[in-house]
C-alpha cells in the first residue's frame, strides 16, 4: 500500500517504477480513501500503542494505494524493498529503498507491507473482496 504520503508527494509513478523494476506484477490496484473506523480496523493489531491515534489521523488524512504484488518470496523480497519502519533508519541503513526515498519518520514511511502469509490474505480481502458487492468503494485510479 502506498499511504497518503506517497500519494501526496507524488511518489506514486516512482515507487510503480520501482515495484516493476524489482520483477513484481501488479495484479490488483485501487485508490481508496479509508474513513476511522477502517483504518482503525486495517491496524487494529496496533490499537493499544501509544501512537495509534496518530497513526489513524494519518492513515485517514488522504487516500491511499492498495496493491496486490506477485512474485516468489513477494512478502519478503517486497519488505526488503521498502526498508524498516523508520524511514529515518531506511535513509541510513537501506538508501535504495522506498521509504528511504520518499518516507519521513517511523509514522509517515509512505508504504506499507504485509509481514506474513496471513497477514497478508486479510489484508488483500480487507481491500478486494471477492464479493464485489461487498468490496470498498474505490476511487478513480
Ligand atoms: O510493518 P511496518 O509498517 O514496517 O511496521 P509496524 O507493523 O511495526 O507498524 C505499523 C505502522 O505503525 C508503521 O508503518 C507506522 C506506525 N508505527 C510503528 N511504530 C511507530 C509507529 N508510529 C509512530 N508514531 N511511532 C512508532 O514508534
Amino acid at each position: 500500500m502506498i499511504k497518503p504520503d506517497g500519494l501526496s508527494g507524488n511518489y506514486k509513478e516512482k515507487i510503480k517504477e520501482a515495484i516493476l523494476g524489482s520483477g513484481f506484477d501488479i495484479i490488483e490496484e485501487a485508490v481508496v480513501h479509508l474513513d476511522a473506523e477502517r483504518a482503525s480496523l486495517f491496524y487494529a493489531e496496533h490499537a493499544d500503542r501509544s501512537f495509534f491515534n496518530s497513526l489513524v489521523k494519518y492513515m485517514t488524512s488522504g487516500p491511499v494505494c492498495a496493491m496486490v504484488l506477485e512474485s516468489p518470496d513477494a512478502i519478503s523480497r517486497w519488505r526488503n524493498l521498502i526498508g524498516p519502519t523508520d524511514a529515518r533508519k531506511a535513509k541510513t541503513s537501506h538508501p535504495d529503498s522506498i521509504r528511504a526515498m520518499c518516507g519521513l519518520d517511523s509514522e509517515k514511511n509512505c508504504v506499507h507491507g504485509s509481514d506474513s502469509p496471513q497477514s497478508a490474505a486479510r489484508e488483500i480481502s480487507f481491500f478486494f473482496r471477492d464479493d464485489k458487492s461487498e468490496a470498498l468503494e474505490h476511487d478513480e485510479l
